[in-house]
């Protein structure tokens, strides 16, 4: 196998060489981080009063960890290092409205991420060769835009189709011969099981490769996905804090995913305690992004769960590889690529007068996608007066969850007291999609 890199000299510096640029871009970082409210406070506090007091990697254990709340409550612009004028693009997190986390950066920032977009890439062995189309929601979720910048400066063409309307996707891919996919996993499955429907055979595409990412999915679906398009597919990780995707992603052998860490200080910690684990074993994965000076972010608590290969990889890159996600040390659940919390639900229902106190969410698969479902109780009096009353509440809660998580969940209204009620504390959510 020919092995294709962007930046082979940094792809396999020794690790020796990987510490040494970690340093010196930490220390930048830090610097940074003392021009924002957040931080100028954090740091004094744990006796880190400038950026000189950090002389060795191991001095990154000193700063407490940053959680989403930090985010939240810096919102919007507590974690800025520098003026508005330096800054070029924001983004957020998916899913979220109300109190979004965002992101902001720097021509320079932007530049950086990019490039490390291309060689993402690059290391899967695609080209300018290629043709991508992408399939992710452009916008402020960062899957379109990060994905599309790094893509053309490989030089593939780029066809930014964004996602939905598979008709016009099948299409699109016929039509200009696409040889590779940005997508999620689920939405990649869905699509093959409309393709008899639309009449386009899969002999007619040009399909190669698929970038899968943004949910999780496990080696099955991966492995059911090439089968069925006889294709290669990676596996592509990240998060709108750290830029978005671009962060791991895996490289030709397509044994779980390499970490850009002269750009990130990964850590993997009990989430329990916040001790760091031994080499190897799950835990949280908490980043610190070294390319971002406009908004800087370290030891950021991302809540995924996964471990760390250490062995050297075939391709010859040092960077570690991380694991295929394993699942979450919170309760947010990633429903067709959108990032949704239970609490932002139970928010808008309990806002609604008519609704009782008990409620349910259910996700499921229903074919390929994720389907959510919000079961809620209604007080006795809502069933005696008319349907159309009842209708009306289910349209209301309908249109206010639309507009709190992004995405339309289906609603199932019920009297009071049929819920399953349990004893002690309540199960709220009930997933009964594949476990990973
Ligand atoms: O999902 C960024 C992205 C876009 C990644 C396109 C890959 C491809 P957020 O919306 O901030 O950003 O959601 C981040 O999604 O913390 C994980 O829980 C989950 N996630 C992302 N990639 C994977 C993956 C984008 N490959 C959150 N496997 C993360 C499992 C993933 N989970």
């Amino acid at each position: 196998m020919e092995i294709r890199y962007w930046n082979k000299e940094v792809e396999t510096a020794s690790p020796e060489r990987i510490k040494e640029i970690q340093l010196e871009r930490l220390k930048k970082i830090v610097a940074a981080a003392f021009k924002t409210q957040f931080y100028s406070k954090r740091l004094p506090a744990v006796g880190i009063n400038s950026p000189d007091d950090i002389k060795s990697l191991d001095d990154l254990r000193r700063i407490p960890f940053t959680m989403k709340d930090d985010l939240r409550q810096s919102y919007p612009k507590g974690l800025l290092a520098v003026d508005t004028s330096e800054v070029v693009r924001i983004h957020t997190s998916s899913g979220t409205t109300g109190i979004p986390t965002v992101i902001y950066l720097s021509a320079n920032d932007l530049n950086a991420a990019t490039d490390l977009m291309a060689r993402s890439i690059t290391c899967t062995g695609a080209d300018k060769t290629d043709i991508l189309q992408n399939m992710m929601s452009y916008g402020m979720f960062t899957g379109g835009l990060c994905m599309h910048y790094g893509a053309e400066r490989v030089g593939m063409m780029v066809i930014p189709a964004a996602s939905g309307n598979t008709k016009r996707q099948v299409q699109l891919m016929k039509d200009f011969r696409t040889t590779v996919l940005h997508v999620t996993p689920s939405y990649l499955l869905h699509i093959h099981s409309k393709l008899p429907e639309l009449g386009i055979p899969l002999k007619d595409l040009a399909l190669k490769k698929a970038f899968i990412g943004a949910e999780p999915h496990s080696e099955n679906t991966r492995k059911k996905l090439e089968s069925l398009y006889n294709i290669d597919a990676y596996n592509s990780y990240g998060l709108s804090e750290m830029n978005g995707p671009g962060i791991a992603f895996e490289c030709q052998y397509k044994k779980d995913l390499h970490f850009w860490e002269d750009s990130y200080i990964v850590e993997i910690i009990n989430p329990k305690t916040g001790e760091l684990v031994k080499d190897g074993e799950q835990g949280e994965v908490v980043l610190t992004n070294l390319i971002r000076s406009a908004m800087p972010l370290m030891r950021y608590r991302t809540r995924d769960l996964a471990y760390l290969h250490t062995e050297p990889c075939e391709c010859g890159r040092t960077h570690r590889r991380m694991s295929r996600i394993m699942g979450r040390s919170d309760d947010m659940l990633i429903i067709n690529g959108v990032n949704v919390f239970p609490s932002q639900i139970e928010e808008v229902i309990m806002r609604v007068p008519e609704v009782g106190t008990n409620y349910q969410i259910l996700v499921e698969k229903q074919g390929a996608l994720d389907r959510l479902v919000v079961k809620v109780e209604l007080y006795p009096k809502m069933f005696l007066g008319e349907a159309k009353q009842i209708e009306q509440v289910k349209a209301r809660i309908s249109d206010e969850l639309k507009a709190s998580i992004t995405i339309k969940p289906a609603i199932e209204l019920h009297e009071q007291g049929t819920l399953p009620v349990s004893e002690g504390k309540a199960v709220r959510v009930v997933d009964t999609r594949e476990k990973l």
